[in-house]
């Protein structure tokens, strides 16, 4: 069986690819050279949250390791739209897979604005609506109310044809209501989960860790809540999903398709070893060749 998969029409050599934010390719360029355009590690390569405006992130510290994963507080730290245009997205496009953008806007009018920029680059395969980050007020209120995803949607729809995956949000009361609302104004995909919200206090104080208070639980940690609201979104809706949370081996690729996934993205798994998204889609094409499976579940498009 070939592993590879058509998404939204965008040909990619095997299902795994990277969750936002989670492998920086152009720093990995310079620590790698171009050993690492010779074996990138993922089909696609999704980046990091772009804003209208740059934006400095968090103050420090903005990690805090966890027995099973982290929690990070980041806070969007990125060059803005026209950073991102100028510095970036040359370096980005010589990569040797499809780039899909990953872009947020504190109103929908700014999400309008990136989506509008990015829609008249041929360098970008895809634009990917981050609604979902646990570090910024605005993210959660949009990506944990379906009125407000389906709103969001209605106002970029029109503005691109490039496919539009919604990333969901783990900490909304009913994630199978916002990824409906997403497909029927006219998502092409969803991806989830983003991370869930905790936080970490300082042993010597008492006091929060982080910088930012709070931040999002990613790794082993968050595995099995993201199999669970992968299962819950497929039972919902149609369209394809990409599936993250936890994922370090192919076993994990398989269980998150099992329930559901077309594409499985691999993220907190990367910082420990930048190579994993390589590991995990061969050692998930030995897995599916040695069980005979063909692939995990059918997508509920094609179950109905
Ligand atoms: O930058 C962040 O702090 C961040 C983002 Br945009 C996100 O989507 N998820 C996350 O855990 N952190």
């Amino acid at each position: 069986m070939s592993a590879a998969v058509d998404f939204c029409g965008i040909e990619l050599a095997h299902p795994i690819i990277n969750g936002s934010g989670t492998f920086d390719a152009i720093a990995a360029h310079r620590a790698f050279g171009d050993a690492l355009l010779d074996a990138f590690p993922f089909a696609a390569f999704v980046s990091k949250t772009v804003t209208l405006a740059p934006r400095q992130g968090n103050p420090p510290p903005r990690l805090w390791e966890l027995p099973s994963g982290m929690i990070n507080s980041i806070g969007l730290p990125n060059k803005g739209l026209e950073g991102y245009l100028s510095e970036d997205l040359p370096q980005l496009a010589a990569l040797p897979v499809p780039l899909i953008v990953n872009v947020m806007g504190f109103s929908r009018d700014e999400v309008a604005e990136l989506v509008t920029a990015f829609s008249e680059r041929d360098e970008v395969s895809a634009l990917e609506l981050n609604v979902s980050c646990p570090n910024v007020e605005t993210g959660l209120v949009m990506g944990a109310d379906p009125f407000e995803v389906a709103a969001l949607l209605e106002r970029v729809r029109p503005l691109t044809t490039k496919p539009l995956i919604v990333k969901l949000t783990p900490n909304a009361t009913d994630v199978g209501a916002v990824a409906s609302a997403a497909e029927e104004a006219g998502a092409n995909a969803l991806s989830l989960i983003n991370t869930i919200r905790g936080m970490a206090l300082d042993p010597r104080t008492g006091e929060p860790w982080l910088g930012g208070t709070t931040g999002g639980v990613s790794g082993p940690a968050v595995r099995a809540v993201a199999l669970a609201q992968v299962r819950t979104v497929r039972e919902a809706v149609s369209l394809p999903v990409i599936g993250m949370g936890g994922v370090q081996t192919g076993r994990d690729a398989l269980d998150l398709m099992r329930v559901g996934a077309d594409l499985v993205a691999v993220g907190t798994e990367s910082f420990r070893d930048p190579a994993a998204g390589k590991r995990v889609a061969a050692e998930l094409a030995d897995v599916v060749r040695s069980r005979g499976v063909t692939r995990g579940v059918a997508p509920a498009s094609r179950r109905r």
